[in-house]
């Protein structure tokens, strides 16, 4: 052992800049992580073990200068519980890694003429039933997407983009959130799976592009409502733009998914396995270039920025 506290080793260091990667062992990573979904959370809990977690949840390495500004994007609709784990999971986890980075929840909402059902009266839950009831199509990627566009308008400097489900805890520190040569996915070995990769193009879960490598794909999909393909559509625009996928060893890319039922409103999408032959036609009309959405709200809380978005519904 090298320090006596993380106070002793803080001082130790000097502003320089971050290190690339963290070489293993280290002092700043820990490695393989116990990761449990049993012992209840709460966002209070969250704020509290978080401090140095700026409003909106942002945070900056104190002690050098980080290379990367990532924007950490993740689609949203009624997964609050999940959400708890998450923050409580990942804030300190990518602390360790030096990097700096802002968290996005990108929720959901239907249009105006939903909403008009709150002035129903009533109980709370049935008003609340009578929102779920007419909810749209969930779609991940076009939310991906909307964060991509929102996080440059919060702030131009971000460089990095991670995608990330909002049930997905990395079980190693060393997996590192921040963009690389090429495309990366992070999720390479989940406990679903029985911690393999499930195909060779399989690209759900978590990525991260950069924000020209984001660029030169035309972005995500905006086209795939319900569940299913659009990671794989995004995988076929990487390979056929010239760009590989780049990952994690599989000991160290391992992930834990909070158990859950297949959500309302995301229904397996029937047409996604004829989409996915498309990519190569689609790709260039559909994307970040033709995105269109309204905007509903931003909202700065302390452990990351809500962004309410209408995105429509299926043709
Ligand atoms: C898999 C992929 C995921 C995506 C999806 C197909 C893995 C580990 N993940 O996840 O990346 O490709 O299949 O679309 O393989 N969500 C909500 N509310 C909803 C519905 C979805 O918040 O009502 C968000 C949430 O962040 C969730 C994510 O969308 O984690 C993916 O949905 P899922 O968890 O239901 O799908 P799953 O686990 O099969
Ligand atoms: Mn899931």
């Amino acid at each position: 052992l090298l320090y006596h506290s993380r106070q002793e080793l803080q001082v130790t260091m000097t502003l320089t800049m971050c290190p690339v990667g963290i070489a293993l062992p280290s002092p700043l990573t820990v490695g393989r992580l116990l990761i449990e979904f049993s012992s209840p959370m709460s966002m209070e809990r969250v704020q509290r073990e978080n401090p140095d977690v700026r409003q909106g949840g942002k945070y900056t390495p104190p002690d050098c200068l980080p290379r990367q500004k990532v924007a950490i994007l993740i689609p949203f609709r009624h997964r609050e519980h999940h959400l708890k784990y998450w923050l409580h999971y990942l804030h300190p986890i990518l602390r360790r890694q030096k990097v700096a980075y802002g968290i996005y929840i990108i929720n959901q909402v239907r249009g105006a003429g939903a909403r008009g059902w709150r002035g129903w009266g009533g109980q709370a839950d049935i008003v609340e039933f009578a929102l779920q009831f007419g909810e749209d199509t969930f779609n991940r990627a076009k939310l991906l997407n909307v964060g991509f566009m929102e996080a440059l308008k919060d702030d131009e400097e971000y460089d990095c983009f991670i995608f990330s489900d909002v049930d997905l805890i990395p079980m190693d520190d060393r997996n590192l959130y921040r963009c690389y040569e090429q495309p990366r996915h992070f999720a390479v070995g989940m406990d679903k799976f029985g911690f393999r990769l499930p195909y060779a193009g399989y690209f759900g879960g978590v990525s991260g592009l950069s924000k020209s490598q984001f660029l030169k794909i035309n972005g995500f999909p905006n086209e795939y409502w319900g569940w299913g393909g659009e990671d794989d559509d995004i995988f076929n625009r990487i390979s056929l733009n010239g760009m590989k996928v780049s990952r994690p060893d599989i000991r160290i890319g391992r992930y834990r998914m909070i158990k859950h039922e297949r959500d309302k409103h995301n229904e397996p999408n029937p047409q996604r396995f004829t989409k996915i032959q498309n990519t190569k036609m689609t790709m260039k009309r559909d994307g970040i270039s033709s995105l269109q959405y309204r905007l509903v709200e931003i909202s700065r809380q302390p452990m990351y920025t809500n962004i309410t978005v209408e995105i429509g519904r299926p043709p």
